[in-house]
């Protein structure tokens, strides 16, 4: 297994995340990163393109608006006088008319969530990354399999919109520039709804996920049971799941997967799935993850894992770590 990560993306840095009607020390921190290279150990850092080379391979996947003002929000929330990370606080109702001029009605219109801020940091973390994603995708071109150490999330974020820590998403990225037949498997404890919603009716693209069921936990609007297309599945899982009923599910996502004859595999991973995840409530143990992962292998595909969630800094290394065994 290549491994590969750019320290650019250190320069993600949100302070805080508002849910349940207070502010919180933001999930996503710095040190995620930091416990999953001390687990895995050397890694390979990609080649870095310029600004607009990467720009240009972005707007293949997600709108140029959005992508602009990913790219300005936090100068433009500055030059509004406002101190801290650009967060977004009005949402447009549908159907209203929008007027985008002032940087907070623009914030709103490409957000659905007060957890995914823009902090002076991350347009150029969300630039390592997709360098990131892009030199593990050409390890996985070339029939290796490759873990992508991506830092935020991506399988939140849609075509134009963040949410849940997620503001470009890799997994998407990485299925539409592929080029080949691709699946997307998402084994995050959280339902992939932008990574669904960018993949939905796309030929040759299909996507997979086993999540926490939406009735009692984020996002709530996506990834229901009855939520399948032709090339979307959904398995909502309740709280308290355990290895068992959690590898069932597995295996039936991976023949689901194997009969989509995908050419290539990218595997959308969190270790919020596991049992001490301070915002999560599945309880799979650290060997666990070696397990899940021999069964994804069993599929014979080239592989790219992608790092989504996993918010217990301590055990995510390790966790991370036993998942890649698998391969
Ligand atoms: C991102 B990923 C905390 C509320 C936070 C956002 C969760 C985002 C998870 N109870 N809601 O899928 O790990
Ligand atoms: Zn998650």
């Amino acid at each position: 297994m290549r491994t590969f990560w750019h320290e650019g993306q250190l320069a993600h840095r949100p302070a805080s995340e508002f849910f349940n009607g207070a502010l919180h020390p933001a999930a996503d921190k710095v040190e995620r990163a930091e416990h999953i290279l001390a687990a895995i150990g050397r890694t390979e850092a990609p080649h870095l393109p310029d600004e607009a080379t990467l720009q240009a391979i972005l707007e293949d996947v997600h709108s140029a608006d959005y992508l602009a003002l990913l790219s300005t929000a936090h100068a433009e929330w500055r030059a509004a006088g406002r101190e801290g990370d650009a967060m977004p606080y009005a949402f447009p109702v549908r159907r209203r008319p929008l007027r985008l001029e002032r940087i907070d009605a623009r914030l709103g219109q490409h957000s659905y969530d007060t957890c995914t801020p823009v902090a002076e940091g991350t347009w150029p973390a969300l630039l390592a990354g997709t360098a990131t994603v892009l030199g593990a995708l050409e390890a996985v071109l070339g029939g290796e399999h490759a873990f992508a150490l991506t830092r935020p999330p991506g399988h939140h974020a849609g075509t134009d919109t963040m949410g849940g820590y997620s503001y470009l998403n890799w997994a998407a990225i990485a299925a539409i520039r592929s080029g080949r037949r691709t699946a997307v498997l998402d084994i995050d404890y959280h339902h992939g709804n932008g990574t669904q919603d960018m993949l939905a009716g796309r030929e040759g693209l299909s996507f997979a996920s086993i999540h926490a069921d939406p009735v009692s936990d984020y996002p709530y609007f996506w990834g229901h049971a009855d939520e399948n297309g032709d090339n979307i599945r959904n398995w909502p899982l309740p709280r308290g799941t355990l290895l068992e009923a959690y590898d069932a599910a597995l295996a039936e996502g991976c023949a689901w997967i194997g009969e989509q004859s995908p050419e290539l595999l990218v595997v959308s991973f969190g270790a919020d799935t596991w049992e001490g995840d301070p915002i999560s409530h599945f309880a799979l143990r650290t060997e666990d993850y070696a397990r899940l992962a021999r069964r994804i292998a069993g599929l014979g595909l080239p592989t790219l894992v992608v790092m989504e969630g996993g918010y217990a800094v301590e055990a995510l290394g390790h966790n991370v770590a036993s998942f890649l065994s698998g391969f």
